[in-house]
């Protein structure tokens, strides 16, 4: 699939990452190859296409920008891989209320993605793919997991054996109980008959009357979710990366799953960390396509927010904790905007090195955006058009290089 532009990456002249790991908390070091690498890869789980794109999915994008940003600033040779989920239930589920094809849903709601995404300057993976492109891979990987024992056959669909990896529910921490709970609630079937386990995932599924079916060396059918991430980074990225990431609503079973699988794949341990996002909500409750309790970013770019707006308000508060979205938050962002815009519109100012050093240390400590932004906020109240030429500039470069936000 074709992703979107890349947005413009200024250099900053000002100062660098100190070498070193000390510099980095605890929780983020581990983010962060150590010594020269060759890479460092970040797969995050895409959209599924019926209803893009909300504040949270923006949310976070936004997020693991950001941490595509720290890599890049660092010197880190980063490779991201995102996939879209275009074929799954809730498409045809979409599909038939509306009464047009999953097809069309799928490339309006992706197309729609990609703009939204272009606006927010959200820097696009290099390599965007789509579940149905991907069922070579999936059928490949399939096959192979038949083949060594770790999948089994009930009627026409096939099944992956949870059990095949000892760290399987070890990632989430949750009882087996809370486990069958939560993947009855997301794609799961805890009941199906003729499984080895409960738990036990779906690889295959068999052609079914009326749904959407690809011919293969497993027969016709098409992919269980899980597989479909774990088939794509593994080809694209390798057998281990640094990072997988998506919104905690994935942490069980998408995660702990796709990585059983790769294990059972390879050998090797997945994702050497597995990051999420918190939850967006509106009113208390989180915001989901299900609910229908949902803002989107087209809609708002095109009642004439500014996007950048937009992108300062989704990072006023830590990427990992559950918050709200609000009318309000819109507005705070929107003035800080306005603020930081007339400080850099001066042509003098007080030296930037200070304050990005200072952003730069925020990021590095588990993208901390609420430092980072209060101290672009400290800096921005001491500008009064006096002082040295080239402080503002130096700031409108770091704040689009490192926080995405260009003013
Ligand atoms: N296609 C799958 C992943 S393979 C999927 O979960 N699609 S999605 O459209 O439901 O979500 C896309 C991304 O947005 C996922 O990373 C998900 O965790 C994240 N997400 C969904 N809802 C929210 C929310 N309310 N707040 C924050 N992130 C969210
Ligand atoms: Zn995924």
């Amino acid at each position: 699939m074709i992703s979107w532009p890349t947005p413009f990456i200024p250099k900053i002249d000002e100062g660098a990452y100190p070498n070193g790991i000390n510099m980095w908390s605890s929780e983020f070091e581990r983010l962060i190859p150590t010594g020269t690498v060759a890479h460092a890869d970040l797969y995050v789980c895409g959209i599924t296409p019926y209803d893009a794109t909300h504040m949270g999915h923006a949310a976070t994008y936004v997020a693991f920008d950001l941490l595509h940003r720290v890599w890049l600033d660092a010197g880190y040779p980063a490779r991201y891989v995102q996939n879209v989920t275009d074929i799954d239930d809730p498409l045809l589920v979409r599909a038939a209320e509306r009464g047009v094809s999953w097809e069309s849903i799928a490339e309006n709601e992706t197309q729609l993605f990609r703009e939204d995404m272009t606006a927010l300057r959200v820097i696009p993976p290099m390599a965007y793919i789509g579940a149905v492109e991907s069922i070579p891979l999936v059928v490949e990987a399939v096959e192979k997991l038949l083949r060594s024992g770790h999948a089994y056959w009930v009627e026409s669909d096939v099944y992956f054996n949870v059990a095949s990896d000892p760290e399987f529910g070890g990632r989430s921490h949750l009882s087996v109980d809370q486990q069958l709970k939560i993947f009855g609630e997301r794609g799961g079937d805890p009941d199906r008959i003729g499984k080895r386990a409960p738990l036990d995932c779906l690889l295959w599924r068999g052609q079914r009357e009326g749904e959407p079916f690809w011919e293969s060396a497993l027969g016709a059918g098409r992919p269980g979710w899980h597989i479909e991430c774990s088939a794509i980074a593994l080809n694209y990225l390798g057998s281990s990366i640094d990072v997988q990431g998506g919104g905690s609503d994935l942490l069980f079973p998408h995660h702990d799953m796709g990585a059983s699988e790769a294990f059972a794949l390879t050998g090797n341990r997945f994702a050497r960390n597995f990051v999420h996002a918190g939850m967006i909500g509106l009113d208390g409750e989180k915001m989901s396509k299900s609910k229908g309790n949902l803002v989107f970013v087209s809609k708002l770019r095109q009642a004439g927010v500014d996007p950048n707006a937009i992108r300062l308000a989704l990072m006023e508060s830590h990427y990992r904790s559950n918050r709200d979205w609000s009318e309000d938050l819109l507005n705070r962002a929107t003035s800080r905007l306005h603020t930081w815009r007339e400080a850099l519109a001066h042509s003098r100012g007080t030296s930037a090195t200070e304050t990005i050093e200072r952003i730069r240390k925020s990021l590095a400590n588990d993208l901390d955006t609420p430092s980072a932004l209060a101290a672009v906020d400290q800096w921005s109240a001491l500008q009064n058009g006096e002082g040295e030429v080239g402080g503002p500039g130096a700031m409108s470069r770091a704040l689009d290089a490192l926080l995405g936000i260009a003013i």
